[in-house]
Parts: C-alpha cells; structure tokens; sequence
C-alpha cells in the first residue's frame, strides 16, 4: 500500500486546497488504497521528512523501494501504472502529459503569486499594486485557458490526469471573483469536484481537520 506525507494541521482548514488533494484524488479516481502519514509543521521540517521530500513540504510518496516528490510527478506515477488516467494511445497520453506540465508549470505559478502577494505581502506599501498586476496576470491566462478548453468537458478528450491536476490548481482561485469571469472556467471546476473520486478525496482530507479540531477541544 503506498503511504503519502499530508499536513496534520493544515493551514486551510479542511477546504482540500494543499497538495496532497490531487494525490488522494488520483488515488480515489484509480481505486488505490493508500495510507497517509500526518506530519507536522517541525516534523516536516526534520532530516527523516526531508529524506522523502529534500524542501520539508508535503506531499511524499512512499511504495515499497521508491520514495518520490511533487505532487504532479506523484499523480503522473499513480496515472503511469494504474488504468484510468491517461489514454492508452500514445499521442493522446502526450498531450495529456503536456497538460499535466501545464497545469504545474504554466497556470500554478500565476495563482500562486496571488497567495504570496496576499499571504506574505499583505504588509507591504506596494501590495494593493502588486496584487493588482498579479491578477490581471491570472486574468491574462485565465482568458487563455478559457479560449483553449471551449465548450469540452475535460481539457483533451476523456477525463484524465491533467483534469486532476488543473481542477485542483484553478480551485484555488475560489476565493477571488476571477474564476466566475470564466464560465466555462467554473462550470470545468464544478464538474471536477462532482466526480465520486473528487469528493471521496475531499472528504479524506476534511476528516484530518475535522480530528484535529475535536481533539483540540
Ligand atoms: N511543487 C511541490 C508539489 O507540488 O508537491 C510544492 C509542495 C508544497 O508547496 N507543499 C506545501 C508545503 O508543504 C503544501 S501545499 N508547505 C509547507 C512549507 O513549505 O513549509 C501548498 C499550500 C499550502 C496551504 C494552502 N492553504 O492553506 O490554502 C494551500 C496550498
């Protein structure tokens, strides 16, 4: 059974934001047990959590002799030897690749200077500014992707992996009015989140939080 690494008190409270979700959903949508191993925040930080993940966050994966990192490579190894996340055709399985790299590398980053600006640079005498550009960053791809996905129900073809990964990354702009912009933006969104898997993986989560909070009072 592989043993992922999640936060044991994550700092969003249960909304499934951090980055063991799209794991445990990838998990969820293949029908792969796993088991989830909580670390805290000084326990992740300590050399035997930084043998599994060498910048002491979540997520780790953990099978028999493999130990990996980063939760894209994660999902593209539970998608690689299960059925059900990516196509058997091999261009199709290309492309759906290259929408997993996208969804790391090309939409992540943007969604994630807006947390930075309004998480870590709230204080500053420029953040009003800064947020400002870094949303019409977002806003900037958002259009692209919007154009890119159209009328289709998942980014190429049947759902897969990518859809894991883009899902999750578009989620966290919830709590912006930038993804109501883009329709088909949230409706994509929605429908990811309606998948079975999707909530099995959500509720997996919500229950860590849900502990911590009973035990804490
Ligand atoms: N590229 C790596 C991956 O995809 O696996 C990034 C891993 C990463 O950023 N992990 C974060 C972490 O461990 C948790 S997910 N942070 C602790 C640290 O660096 O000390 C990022 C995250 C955290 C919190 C929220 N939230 O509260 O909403 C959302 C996302």
């Amino acid at each position: 059974m592989p043993t992922i690494t999640a936060f044991a008190a994550s700092p969003d409270r249960g909304q499934g934001l951090a980055r063991d979700m799209p794991v445990r959903w990838a998990f969820e949508e293949v029908g792969q047990p796993y088991d989830v191993r909580l670390v805290s925040f000084a326990e992740m930080k300590e050399p035997a959590h930084r043998a599994r993940q060498p910048f002491g966050q979540i997520p780790s994966y953990e099978e028999g002799g493999l130990t990996i990192f980063e939760s894209g490579a994660i999902v593209l190894h539970i998608a690689q030897t299960h059925a059900g996340l990516l196509p058997a055709d091999p261009n199709a399985r290309a492309r759906a690749i290259a929408w997993m790299f996208c969804a790391v590398s090309s939409v992540e980053p943007v969604v994630v200077q807006r947390e930075t600006a309004i998480f870590l640079e709230r204080d500053k005498p420029w953040h009003a500014e800064r947020l400002a550009i870094v949303e019409d960053r977002i806003r900037a791809r958002m259009a692209e992707l919007s154009n890119e996905l159209g009328a289709k129900d998942w980014l190429d073809g049947d759902f897969s992996a990518a859809d894991v990964l883009m899902v999750q990354v578009l989620r966290r702009l919830a709590s912006s009015p930038i993804l109501a912009e883009f329709p088909n933006l949230a409706a994509y969104v929605a429908r990811g989140q309606a998948r079975p898997a999707y909530k099995r993986a959500f509720a997996a989560q919500l229950a860590v939080f849900e502990a911590q909070q009973k035990k804490a009072s």
